[in-house]
């Protein structure tokens, strides 16, 4: 491979409509907000994305601060760096700032995606091959409101693009929800798999009065019950409820986080998502531990557009096995698009796309119409 110079890095914040307000536990969302990194390294330009979801309220980054820190503390870092020496890249770039692992996880999936264009290869190819040309992937049923799931579900099973169901809960009072979730499993019974994200909403005790009741209802797995933080609650729930897979999200962002959900038997399944684990080299060493310790694998979105979808999907697709699918349906819950080619989503499964790269280029007019900065923040060297 010939050297790669990173020449640019911009970070470009941009905000798209959804198709519907996306309620969570933590706030209800009606537009995406998205950084784009465009990157230029040898004359080949890559693509990377991050997102937030109503801002700094899932985590601790906001679009601002993830625009900032990569386009201009990381940038600084990488300006005149080769690309195509990727372990160096990536040890450089976990190194350059503390924390901040949606930013360096945008930079990481942009300078693959550059690299990846440069040799000819698809991004999957890049990271070894894939594994598998398609995975599962499930919706996330959030409109708010039990009988409007419920159409939306049919029409998704009709349509058939998805057959797993993720209900977003946490917002209401537990019996409130737990009834909600029991009359969208009782309408999909044998037909759709029901899965709740509580998104760390409830205490120990509430889990622990509550889960068992979703599991009566017919849930396989309940993602972040207790905060993210809590551990030894989450390992004393998994034991207390075997029938229910616990998957640990907000929870497990390091490798150390993953390693200590191992030891303590803390879950049964791992949701990984570039962004929490500051990008491609993170991501596969926390799903090293989780395979290695027996978990399941899920291929997590923060509900990105194309470009981080697509990104996340050639790497997952190079991970094996993903026991619980994945959840790559960000494109198909917002309105428009930056990316000049969609996701393919039939029988069920997203389905790799072709290279270079990701498999798309971003859609320049698209971008000048949705990005929320005027005052671009560029870095050139
Ligand atoms: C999360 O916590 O998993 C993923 C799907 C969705 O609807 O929200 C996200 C965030
Ligand atoms: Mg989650």
């Amino acid at each position: 491979m010939p050297r790669l110079p990173i020449e640019r890095i911009e970070a470009i914040p941009a905000r798209i409509p959804t198709i519907r307000p996306h309620h969570l536990a933590f706030a209800t969302v009606a537009a995406m907000d998205v950084v784009i990194l465009r990157v230029t390294a040898g004359g080949v330009e890559g693509y990377g994305e991050a997102s937030t979801i109503g801002g700094p309220r899932w985590g601790e980054e906001s679009p601002e601060g993830i625009a900032a820190i990569a386009g201009t503390y990381l940038a600084e870092a990488m300006l005149g760096q080769d690309a195509a020496q990727l372990n160096q890249v990536e040890a450089r770039i976990a190194r350059a700032v503390r924390g901040n692992h949606f930013a360096k996880s945008a930079l990481s999936l942009a300078l693959h995606d550059a690299v990846a264009r440069a040799g000819g290869l698809r991004l999957a190819e890049l990271l070894g091959g894939p594994q598998t040309n398609h995975l599962p992937i499930a919706w996330t049923l959030a409109s708010g409101d039990t009988a409007r799931d419920i159409e939306e579900g049919e029409r998704m099973l009709s349509l058939r693009r998805h057959r797993d169901f993720k209900l977003k809960i946490g917002a209401h009072a537990p019996e409130q929800d737990v009834a909600h979730v029991a009359a969208i499993a009782r309408a999909f019974e044998g037909r759709a798999s029901v899965r709740v994200d509580v998104n760390q909403a409830w205490d120990e005790p509430t889990a622990a009065r509550f889960l068992p009741a979703l599991a009566e209802a017919g849930v396989v797995m309940a993602e972040q019950p207790v905060a993210g933080w809590n551990v030894p609650a989450m390992a004393r729930l998994q034991r207390a409820n075997p029938r229910l897979a616990l998957m640990g999200d907000e929870g497990i962002a390091t490798p150390q986080d993953a390693l200590r959900h191992a030891a303590e038997a803390a879950c049964h399944a791992v949701a990984l998502k570039p962004a929490k684990h500051g990008g491609v080299a993170g991501t596969r060493a926390v799903a090293t531990i989780a395979r290695t310790a027996g978990l399941g694998l899920y291929g997590g979105t923060m509900l990105e557009g194309t470009i981080g979808t697509l990104a996340s999907l050639h790497l997952y697709s190079t991970l094996g096995e993903h026991a619980w699918g994945t959840e790559l349906f960000g494109p198909l819950l917002l309105r428009d698009s930056l990316a000049t080619r969609e996701i393919e989503v039939r029988d069920f499964a997203i389905h790799l796309p072709d290279g270079p790269g990701i498999g798309t280029d971003l859609d320049e007019d698209k971008l000048e119409h949705f990005r929320t900065d005027r005052s671009r923040l560029l870095v050139s060297g």
